[in-house]
Order: structure tokens, then C-alpha cells, then sequence
């Protein structure tokens, strides 16, 4: 038998010494390595996405009037843009036979729609650089995404996403998100039913909503706070600088958004992505997505709309945290604390660095 010395619980630091953390959303944990922020790097660099674009990119397939790859032109939008997917992954009429029932190759057929939602005609804007009414009007679109394509009996879930910029994969800087809706609930909001669904059943209380009232009694992972909304870390954030953004009130989804909560998110998702810009002074990039109540016509009481913000930096502009090795095989893993990401984010200027004086 092997004897390991047991350090007494005081002095544990949760800012030096290795630990794990519990995803309450999805049960997963994290490993935190503060100690090791201090390695070097001389792995990859990012090239830092391209600055000064037009304000109309004749090339770009979602600038308005411009043609997309399928062949179709788009309008002369004024603000907002919807638009089925051209090369949507999920198809309203796929066939659902033929399908083989044997342990070994378990499939289901899989039923949806994707859209694409240009968020602004202007091909060189972010949500960070438009205007709070702008914003608003992005929300509204979100909102009637989940009514229009929830009330389908064949619809149990939509997904509300944003990627942004290359390195996360998004194939045009012109500001746009999508929206996938499916037939059955995806792993991420399944796995999130299962735990608010737990909390409630022995709490008879919303997770997300306790959760939320132990993290401004704290405060430390609070990054920004308005009337209706506040922007935290998750205490068991993966990603650098990830956050989490939820209403004060109970809401089971966006469409339950009342108009104060609206003006509002406007507000406090572009004051977000300002801090985000500054931080590394660069046009920061995330996947970005809203997590509310399945739309099959369950009772969800368990359920906190929120949205998740993954942006993949770490240390500056360029160098990224990579998902590999360990992460993959083992469990994800964090060096700088969800703490000292919060108080780097509050520290940055509610000013975006790109804004003039004046
Ligand atoms: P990103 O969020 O990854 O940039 O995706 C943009 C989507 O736009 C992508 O899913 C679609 C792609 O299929 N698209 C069209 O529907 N029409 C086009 O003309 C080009 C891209
Ligand atoms: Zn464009």
C-alpha cells in the first residue's frame, strides 16, 4: 500500500492548486491548473482576423443583393435577414426507413431545418459595433425563430447560434447566426434537461435561478449586471473566457421575453462583446448560442433560458487554447481561473477600442 500525505483543507488555493469543478448544466467536469499559466508558448499562432472590410462586399453571398451560391439573390434588407440554409445539414422530408435496428449500428432518421440570420446589411458591422436597437431587433428574430419553427409537431428543439470569426470555424465575416431546428433534443440540451430536471425534482426550485442567487452572493465570477440580465463565468467554465449570460427573472424561453427584457439583453450583449474586442484589441471570436425550453410540448418547468459565449483565446490575439491531447481522451481542462477571467473582463473599458473620441 502506498501512503500520500494529506494536506490539511486549509491550505488548499483554489488560485494555485490543481482541482475539478462540476458542470451543474451538464454534469461534466473540469479539470483547473492555475499553476500552469506561467508556460511558455511557442506553439501556433492565429493570423488576427482581416480589418477596415467594405460596408458592401460585392463578393460576400450575404450582403444584400448579392447572389449565394444556390443561385438565389438575396433582397435589399434594410435590417435583418432570414434565409433557408443552401446547404442546410438538417432536411424537413428525409426518409425515415430503411434505417437499420442492430446494436452494433444504431441510427435514427433525422428531420429539421437550418436558416441563416444576417443580423445587419452592413457587411463590415459586428452585434458589437451596431446600435442597441439594432441589437434589439436581432432578439426580436431570435424570439420569433423559436415560435415560428417550435410550433411544428415535428420540431422538438431549436438551436439559436452564433460562430464568429474563422478561427472558430465561421465562413464570412458578415455578421450572421443561424438557427437549426430539429425533431429530437440535441445532446447538449438533453443532457442540460436532465440536470434542471433533477435540481427541481428535489429542490422544487429552477437550477439556473439558485444557481444565479449564489453567484451575486458571491460575486467574484460577475462580470456585468443590468436590471433584467447578468453576465457571469460559470464556475465550471471550459473555455478561457467563457460566460454565461441569464435573466434575472424565471424564463422558460426567448419568445417569454417581455419588451424591458428585450431592450435590455440589447444593452448588456453589446456591452459584453465591447469588453470582449478590448480585451486582446481584436474583433473577438466565440460560438455563441441559446439554451430555453424544448418546443415538444412538454411541461419544462425545470428550465432557465440562457445563452453560452465559447470564445477559443487565451493569451493575446493570437494564440488560442486548443481542445486536444488530454481534453479529448480525459476530461476538458482550464489553466487561468473562471475568477481571474471575470475580473479581467470587468477590468476592460465599456468603450470599444475601435470607437473615436468625440
Ligand atoms: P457559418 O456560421 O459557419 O459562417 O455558416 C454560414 C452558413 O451559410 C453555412 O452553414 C450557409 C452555409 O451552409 N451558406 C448558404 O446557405 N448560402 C450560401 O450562399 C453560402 C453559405
Ligand atoms: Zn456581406
Amino acid at each position: 500500500m502506498t501512503h500520500s500525505v494529506e494536506h490539511p483543507a486549509s491550505q488548499f488555493d483554489p488560485t494555485e492548486h490543481p482541482h475539478r469543478r462540476r458542470n451543474l448544466l451538464n454534469g461534466d467536469w473540469v479539470l483547473v491548473s492555475p499553476h500552469r499559466t506561467k508556460r511558455p508558448w511557442q506553439g501556433q499562432v492565429e493570423r488576427p482576423p482581416q480589418e477596415n472590410l467594405p460596408s458592401h462586399d460585392p463578393s460576400c453571398y450575404l450582403c444584400p443583393g448579392n447572389e449565394r451560391a444556390g443561385g438565389v439573390s438575396n433582397p435589399n434588407y434594410p435590417s435583418t435577414f432570414i434565409f433557408t440554409n443552401d446547404f442546410a445539414a438538417l432536411l424537413a422530408d428525409s426518409p425515415s426507413h430503411n434505417i437499420s435496428q442492430n446494436h452494433f449500428f444504431q441510427a435514427e432518421a433525422e428531420t429539421g431545418t437550418c436558416r441563416v440570420i444576417c443580423f445587419s446589411p452592413r457587411h463590415d458591422l459586428t452585434l458589437a459595433q451596431m446600435t442597441g436597437p439594432e441589437i434589439r431587433q436581432v432578439v426580436d428574430v431570435w424570439a420569433e425563430q423559436v415560435v415560428e419553427l417550435g410550433a411544428s409537431d415535428d420540431i422538438s428543439y431549436v438551436q439559436l447560434f452564433e460562430n464568429r470569426g474563422a478561427m472558430m470555424g465561421s465562413s464570412n465575416p458578415h455578421p450572421h447566426g443561424q438557427v437549426w431546428a430539429n425533431r429530437r433534443i440535441p445532446t447538449e440540451p438533453a443532457a442540460e434537461d436532465r440536470e434542471q430536471r433533477l435540481y427541481f425534482e428535489r429542490n422544487n426550485q429552477p437550477l439556473l435561478v439558485d444557481y444565479l442567487h449564489a453567484e451575486l452572493k458571491v460575486g467574484e465570477r460577475i462580470v456585468l449586471e443590468s436590471d433584467e440580465w447578468v453576465v457571469l463565468v460559470p464556475y465550471w467554465a471550459v473555455w478561457p473566457f467563457e460566460t454565461l449570460i441569464l435573466p434575472r427573472q424565471h424564463v422558460l424561453h426567448m419568445p417569454d421575453l417581455n419588451d424591458a427584457q428585450r431592450d435590455d439583453l440589447a444593452l448588456i450583449l453589446k456591452q459584453l462583446l465591447i469588453r470582449y474586442d478590448n480585451l486582446f484589441e481584436t474583433s473577438f471570436p466565440y460560438s455563441m448560442g441559446w439554451h430555453g425550453q424544448p418546443t415538444d410540448g412538454g411541461r419544462y418547468p425545470h428550465w432557465q433560458l440562457h445563452a453560452h459565449f465559447y470564445p477559443p483565446l487565451l493569451r493575446s490575439a493570437t494564440v488560442r487554447k486548443f481542445m486536444v491531447g488530454y481534453e479529448l481522451l480525459a476530461t476538458p481542462q482550464r489553466d487561468i481561473t473562471p475568477e481571474q477571467a471575470a475580473a479581467r473582463l470587468r477590468q476592460q473599458s465599456n468603450i470599444h477600442y475601435k470607437s473615436t473620441p468625440g
